[in-house]
């Protein structure tokens, strides 16, 4: 008698709880930080209340009809098949119902593609497995690549609190304006998404996708590549500074400054002779964050998918050719162009180091002018 009666309060008790905000809900959409994510959350929960209300009506009298005319009461079934009645009904009411849910759909969808009119460009162009960005309005571009150290990674250290979203350099927006993104591939399909700004495109290579988003308020928001790219496609995050606008100001002199700087340096620097010491130091620290992956912290690679550096014939005879492989990457293979995304001191010293490590003794030092005549003879 007790277990029918806390049955029968149950359900009500379910019912209602329904009615909860659905904010308080760890597991649905976020509300995000612009005034589009709160269209798309606010359409999202109109659909889901239609859903629910559909739900209870159509399983309620079902349930109800299953109750009431059981065999068990003798209920004869009644006959009324082809009724043009009934097939009138149930066809109207969906499609009035779809047509309900269409207009608000159809205002978001539109009011998110109004890329028009934008204060700020970038063209996001993801490659395996890192972002680049590039400020139309301004000389300003630059990679994006994760920074959680490999310990986190490989449960030597302990997972920081932004584990596999945070990366060296993020992006800069301005508050209040409004921000086109442009969104391309340099190889494979990836996806750029954001969701507090409710922004997530597609960056397919060959094509150009479009979004924007205008943040009101300054702060850091997260993402990730939303496409499953390859073997590295969870670690490729994306984060998204928004500052004022004289902050953000600030910051793109700042960054067009260094850009400059660093380009003023690399011509000082093809008179320069860099030491077997240096060029080892930072071909270290390049190969790791940008080899590794692929050939191995060994230099093995491996076998069969990204070839092995350690013994490798172009790695001991060929410079020319190993300069080449690195600046115009290889066609139709995962190995990439690193001419735009390496600086040549960087450029000069991972090939210094591939030489020498791991025994690949050769006692060649590659410099910047080597990385440079290879270049030039390619007539980049
Ligand atoms: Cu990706």
């Amino acid at each position: 008698m007790t277990k029918t009666r806390s049955l029968r309060w149950s359900l009500p008790t379910l019912l209602l709880a329904a009615t909860v905000d659905a904010t308080d809900m760890p597991l649905n959409m976020t509300r995000g930080v612009t005034e589009i994510s709160q269209q798309v959350y606010d359409l999202h929960m109109t659909i889901f209340w239609i859903c629910c209300a559909i739900g209870a009506v159509v399983f309620g009298i079902m349930f109800w009809s299953i109750v009431r005319h059981r065999k068990a009461r003798g209920v004869q079934p009644a006959q009324f098949h082809e009724s043009t009645k009934v097939e009138i009904l149930w066809t109207a009411i969906p499609v009035l119902i779809l047509i309900l849910m269409a207009i608000p759909a159809t205002k978001t969808l539109i009011a998110m593609e109004d890329t028009t009119e934008a204060d700020v460009t970038v063209l996001v162009t993801g490659s395996q497995w890192k972002w680049h960005y590039k400020y139309l309005e301004n000389d300003v571009e630059f990679y994006s690549l994760l920074a959680t150290p490999k310990e986190q990674i490989t449960n030597r250290f302990a997972k920081g609190e932004n584990y596999l979203l945070e990366v060296d350099r993020p992006l800069v927006i301005p508050t209040g304006k409004k921000v086109r993104f442009l969104m391309t591939s340099d190889d494979v399909i990836h996806s750029w998404w954001v969701p507090a700004f409710a922004v997530k495109k597609d960056a397919n290579p060959g094509f150009i996708n479009e979004a924007w988003t205008r943040v009101d308020e300054p702060g850091i928001y997260r993402g990730q590549c939303a496409e499953l790219c390859g073997k590295d496609h969870g670690f490729m995050p994306i984060v998204v500074i928004a500052k004022s606008p004289a902050d953000y100001e600030q910051w793109v002199n700042g960054e067009a400054e260094r850009i400059a700087k660093a380009k003023a340096e690399e011509q000082e620097l093809l008179a320069m002779n860099m030491s077997m010491e240096e060029l080892m130091s930072v071909g270290a620290r390049t190969y790791t964050a940008y080899c590794a992956a692929c050939h191995q912290p060994s230099g093995e690679g491996l076998p069969g998918i990204f070839p092995a550096l350690k013994g490798s014939a172009m790695a001991l005879n060929d410079m020319p050719g190993h300069i080449n492989i690195v600046l115009n990457g290889k066609a139709g293979t995962s190995m990439q162009a690193y001419a735009r995304q390496l600086s040549l001191k960087e450029i000069a010293a991972v090939i210094t180091y591939e030489r020498n490590a791991w025994g690949n003794n050769t006692g060649e030092l590659v410099q910047a002018a080597d990385v440079h005549a290879v270049m030039q003879g390619k007539g980049e």
